[in-house]
């Protein structure tokens, strides 16, 4: 019975804050209760992994990190009854445990239970599965799918549908999600409207698919690299700004364009100084802000509350406000109608063992999502 069996994989294993990740061989747990092993068979490198990886704050290390991945149930652990041998799932960096008082709300995917892990141990038990000779090596969002097998809680993973290829399906556990329901859910953009977004990354490029397919008017796309520029207009972005080429604050000339300020703002940079700009950049009366980005450094956010005085309101997200586990399927049946282009934002496809080059392009700004084919 391979659920009670330790198995070895290959993982790549970070040892320290931005040193190069090395393929070691690990030894991974069997599933604990109500966990599943997966073998993962694609995941997609986020620019928060790399945040992570980065950070010097928190140094949590060894450590394997991927968040964003599809892949194959092996094995289920006791009291598993969602998940069988050969599904085919998505992970989830935020699980949904069904009964706590956020899960049981519809306003809210904050899972008391399975939510956001941040100390590289699963929820269950403060414990790691993964090890290298007995040593522990820790978790990344209870998800580490840098590595060809994983354990992870069954609230932590989404069935999906067996006839959709998983090297396109992964994009649907963290970035291109992100995107859409802050667009959708998150701020519920109407027609007409008007929307700026700073970062033209794939969290940035999938808000924008989601306001053109709202039937937005006018988005503005924000950006310092003007090499992104060319793609976003595949994506909807109708104008796009360099803030280095203007002498003036950005919002101004934001301002300019939309009137007063957009009825939206985006933030998908990760940067607590750009949420302060796209306050400033949304209109008084209704204007909303909404963050996706992880920040990298300052996290705290500065506003003078005049911004608040004038009925603006700043909204946060996470996964876009969906419920994984009930509306990543939709966004699955959306893509095999075609309604929602996620291949678009494949840049690369590597080979597991080419992983760090996936992290070179990420860091130098030169891809939207690199697929890892494990
Ligand atoms: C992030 C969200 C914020 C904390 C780290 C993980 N998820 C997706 O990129
Ligand atoms: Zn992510």
């Amino acid at each position: 019975n391979r659920s009670s069996q330790v198995i070895t994989c290959k993982a790549a294993v970070a040892w320290g804050p931005g040193k190069e990740l090395v393929m070691e061989e690990v030894e991974l747990s069997p599933p604990q209760p109500m966990e599943i092993r997966i073998k993962v068979v694609c995941t997609s490198l986020c620019r928060s992994d790399v945040t992570a990886w980065q950070s010097q704050l928190t140094p949590i290390f060894p450590r394997i990190f991927g968040h964003e991945a599809s892949g194959i149930v092996e094995s289920v652990g006791q009291g598993v009854t969602e998940f069988q041998e050969g599904d085919h799932v998505l992970t989830l960096f935020t699980g949904e445990c069904m009964t706590c008082r956020h899960c049981l709300s519809t306003q809210s995917n904050m899972c008391q239970v399975l939510g956001l892990e941040r100390r590289g141990v699963m929820h269950s038990d403060q414990k790691t599965r993964f090890s290298i000779k007995g040593e522990p090596v820790y978790h990344y969002c209870a998800v580490s799918s840098f590595s060809e097998f994983t354990v992870v809680h069954s609230g932590c993973a989404v069935k999906v549908r067996s006839d959709v290829p998983l090297d396109k399906l992964c994009l649907l556990s963290c970035g291109v999600a992100a995107g859409l329901g802050a667009a959708w859910k998150v701020a519920d953009i109407s027609k007409q409207s008007t929307v700026v977004i700073f970062g033209l990354g794939t969290v940035g490029l999938s808000v924008a698919l989601g306001a053109k397919l709202r039937g937005a008017s006018h988005i503005i796309g924000v950006d310092t690299n003007s090499d992104k520029f060319e793609k976003a207009r595949l994506f909807g972005i109708t104008d796009l700004i360099n803030p280095t080429d203007h002498e003036e604050p950005i919002h101004q000339v934001i301002k300019r364009k939309t009137n007063g300020g957009a009825d939206y703002a985006f933030e998908c940079v990760g940067d607590t100084g750009t949420v302060t700009t796209a306050l400033l950049s949304c209109c008084d009366g209704w204007g909303l802000t909404v963050t996706l980005g992880v920040p990298k450094v300052e996290p705290e956010v500065k506003a003078h509350y005049g911004l608040l005085l004038s009925g603006r309101t700043l909204k946060g997200s996470l996964i876009g406000g969906w419920k994984p586990k009930s509306d990543i399927p939709k966004l699955v049946d959306m893509y095999i109608r075609k309604e929602i282009p996620i291949d678009q934002f494949i840049t690369h496809d590597l080979q597991f063992a080419d992983i760090n080059k996936a992290f070179e392009l990420m860091i130098g700004g030169k891809c939207l999502r690199c697929v890892i084919h494990m």
